[in-house]
């Protein structure tokens, strides 16, 4: 068996990082290697650039900054698409999906944002966040960066929806990231339960 991609997605403050950690502690007790991805990876230096543009640091053209996004995931899709042929097991902070959904709510065509995209390693699944503005405003953090805007936030949802749409049952689930820490680990790993171990074949290609 190779190892299961699995995407969390979501709305800003819908709790993505903290549930990230919690799945891998979950995973790993149960004896399932694992390896967290975060997009965007700041740590490289075209992470460093998505950074100080972020932190408005910095300005860049909206199809500069999309496309520096994009590359940031393809920088390190071997390492991804390697890892799952090994065994391990993948859990992605944010993918593809927000890089089209932010570029496009900021006006971009839809289809223009995808397109550099096409390609990457598909996830086998994608849990989506979704979280009302107001319940995301209440927490720790929100406001401090580039797109931390409440109307800006309600177009990346629809968009979101519209991304979703497109996936068979079973691959993309939205899951309710307004509840309490608790309720949404448990929902995720009723998720992840039932696909993680039970992938095999090739690793799919996204919007191919
Ligand atoms: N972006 C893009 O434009 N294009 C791309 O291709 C990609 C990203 C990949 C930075 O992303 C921005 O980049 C982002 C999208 C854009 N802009 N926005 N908005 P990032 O992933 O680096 O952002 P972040 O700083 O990690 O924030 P986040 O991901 O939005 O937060 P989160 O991971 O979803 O939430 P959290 O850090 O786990 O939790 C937030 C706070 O809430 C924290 O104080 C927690 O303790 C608390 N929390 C968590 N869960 C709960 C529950 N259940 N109840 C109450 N409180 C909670
Ligand atoms: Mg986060």
């Amino acid at each position: 068996m190779r190892g299961t991609f699995i995407v969390i997605e979501g709305l800003d403050r819908s709790g993505k990082t903290t549930q990230v950690s919690t799945l891998q502690t979950w995973l790993e007790s149960s004896g399932t290697p694992v390896k967290l991805f975060k997009f965007p990876d700041r740590t490289t230096a075209i992470g460093q650039m998505i950074d100080s543009y972020l932190r408005s640091q910095s300005e860049l053209d909206d199809r500069a900054i999309h496309l520096l996004f994009t590359a940031n995931r393809w920088e390190l899709a071997t390492s991804i698409e390697r890892l799952l042929e090994q065994g391990t097991t993948i859990v992605c902070d944010r993918y593809a999906f927000s890089g089209v959904a932010f570029s496009a709510a900021k006006g971009l065509p839809l289809e223009w944002c995808r397109s550099p995209d096409a390609g990457l390693p598909a996830p086998d699944l994608t849990i989506f966040f979704d979280i009302s503005p107001e319940t995301a405003r209440e927490r720790g953090g929100y406001g401090e960066e580039r797109y931390e805007k409440e109307e800006l936030q309600k177009r990346v949802r629809g968009l979101f929806g519209v991304l979703g749409a497109e996936f068979e049952s079973g691959k993309w689930v939205t899951v309710d990231a307004g509840r309490s820490r608790e309720e949404v680990a448990e929902d995720v790993w009723r998720h992840v339960s039932k696909v993680v171990g039970k992938v095999d074949g090739p690793v799919a290609r996204l919007w191919i």
